[in-house]
């Protein structure tokens, strides 16, 4: 294990037991130059901790020639111990949600084409306000609708041009969730091809209105 400025400690790729590499000590710039006579940087970050390294060779430093690896690679420590704190921070803030409407366009298992949202799931948290922006590319009205969160919002159609463009909308609104929970959304509007018998709106999972993935999906609520 190598040991940070910080006094935590890792497992440096170079140290041994990761894809059955033997440790052995590396000048710094060797180890540059051999990685970019890989090639690909997609060769190169299969490993995905290398990734890390990657930064830590282009930056100053790299250019402490006289330094060991280990030295170069301590340095880049705080990015791998500072990205998931950051993840987790944005999720307890209250995620912002956006969805687009496709109008004919998701291949359903009858073998037709079917108005979708995607994507048709949200997670939120509880007591949380949520803003869930949605784009429709259709020109025909849709809706959000779930009684048990109180939830019934009409999302309003693009524009249709006489070439038959659609000029999207965006309907943006903003609500709270208060129980912790799994619901299930629908659309409420007559929508999909009459053709497909309006498939997309028919009864689903549990026989509740709309297909899921299609005009209906779920919205976990967490504690
Ligand atoms: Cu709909």
């Amino acid at each position: 294990m190598t040991k940070a400025a910080d006094g935590s400690t890792f497992r440096h790729p170079e140290e041994g037991d990761v894809e059955g590499r033997t440790a052995r000590p590396v000048p710094s710039g060797e180890g540059i130059t051999r990685r970019k006579a890989l090639g690909t940087v997609g060769a190169f970050l299969g490993a995905g901790a290398a990734l890390p390294l990657l930064a830590a060779c282009s930056g100053p430093a790299a250019k402490a020639a006289s330094s060991p690896t280990q030295k170069v690679i301590s340095a880049t420590l705080p990015v791998l111990t500072q990205a998931p704190v950051a993840a987790k921070q944005e999720v307890a803030a209250g995620p912002d949600v956006k969805m687009t409407v496709l109008p004919g366009e998701l291949k359903g298992p009858d073998g037709l084409m079917h108005d979708a949202f995607v994507p048709s799931g949200m997670v939120l948290k509880a007591g949380v306000p949520a803003t869930v922006a949605v784009t429709s590319y259709d020109d025909g009205k849709h809706s959000v609708t779930c009684k048990e969160l109180g939830l019934d919002e009409t999302i309003k159609g693009g524009t249709a041009a006489a070439s038959g463009d659609i000029t999207p909308a965006v309907t943006t609104f903003t609500f709270t969730p208060k129980t912790a929970g799994v619901y299930r959304w629908h659309c409420d509007m007559e929508c999909d091809s009459a053709k497909s018998g309006h498939w997309a709106m028919t009864d689903d999972f549990d026989k509740q209105p709309g297909r899921l993935g299609y005009m209906a999906g779920w919205i976990v609520v967490l504690k």
